[in-house]
């Protein structure tokens, strides 16, 4: 079995991909730092295939990368694609964030996955068969302060997979979104926060997150399916996480 891992350079990705070669996939992970894959290889063997890639470039630059790969790692075997990489820029309200945050968020979040998706998707039609597995967020169902364009980017992504399971009816091909809430161990909100650990650390301290290897075994729950079952979404938080009363302020005038 054959696996593409978005955004394996760290956090989620690596631990799923790490899972993934656990139970025999053979991993192809792909981020952008070629370093830190590198160390992953190192760790995970000859099962994992280092693929430096910006899901940010043109469909024929990332293509062409994938066409590239040896052929144990060919890209019409992929059986599970899991599109992990993503970022969230900023927790500002919406009139100070800046726009080319949320443009980073929408060409990674959107646009990147949107690209691998349609040059995996045909190989998995061609063969009747295929998993993608989406990276989506509680942030695109429950709205919060400061979530604006991360999250509504998160909601694009389950409906999405929703609607890609529409087109896929009768393919054999499943489609499942995975949308998790507070996770710990991962660069995260070091990313958001823009290196800010002071930030980082309130956010995490006390609070006993989810962790990467939750959400990779909740991967592995969901490739471990038989074929004839898809699982069409997914929301998990830590217990420590749940909800807030809707906010009321005081009327503004005129
Ligand atoms: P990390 O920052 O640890 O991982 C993000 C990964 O995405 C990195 O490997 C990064 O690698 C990669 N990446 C970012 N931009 C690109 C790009 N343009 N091209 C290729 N790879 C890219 O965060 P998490 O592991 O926490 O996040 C993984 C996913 O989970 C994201 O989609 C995130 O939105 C989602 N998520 C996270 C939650 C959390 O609380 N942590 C909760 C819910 C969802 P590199 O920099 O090397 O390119
Ligand atoms: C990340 C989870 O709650 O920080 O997607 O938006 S949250």
């Amino acid at each position: 079995m054959l696996a593409l891992v978005t955004g394996a350079s760290s956090g989620f990705g690596y631990s799923i991909a790490k899972e993934l070669i656990r139970q025999n996939y053979k991993v192809i992970g792909a981020a952008r730092r070629a370093d830190k894959l590198e160390v992953i290889k190192n760790e995970l063997g000859d099962n994992f295939c280092a693929l430096p890639l910006d899901i940010c470039d043109t469909s024929a630059q990332i293509a062409d990368k994938l066409n590239r790969l040896p052929s144990e790692f060919a890209i019409s075997q992929i059986d599970v694609l899991v599109n992990n990489a993503g970022l969230a820029l900023g927790l500002e309200a919406a009139q100070h964030a800046k726009l080319d945050d949320w443009y980073t968020m929408v060409d990674t979040n959107i646009k990147g996955l949107m690209t691998v998706t349609s040059i995996i998707l045909p190989y998995m039609v061609d063969k009747h068969s295929g998993l993608i597995i989406n990276m989506g967020s509680i942030a695109g169902t429950y709205p919060y302060p400061g979530g604006n364009v991360y999250g509504a980017t998160k909601a694009f992504v389950a409906q999405f997979s929703l609607n890609l399971r529409a087109d896929l009816a009768g393919t054999g091909v499943r489609v499942c979104n995975i949308e998790p809430g507070l996770c710990g161990g991962t660069e995260f909100s070091e990313v958001r926060f823009k290196g800010d650990l002071e930030k980082v650390k309130t956010l995490y301290d006390n609070k006993n997150p989810i962790l990467p290897e939750d959400i990779a075994n909740t991967v592995a729950w969901v490739v471990s399916q038989p074929k004839h079952i898809n699982i069409n979404r997914i929301e998990l938080m830590p217990t420590s996480q749940s909800f807030s009363p809707l906010k009321v302020t005081e009327s503004t005038k005129a």
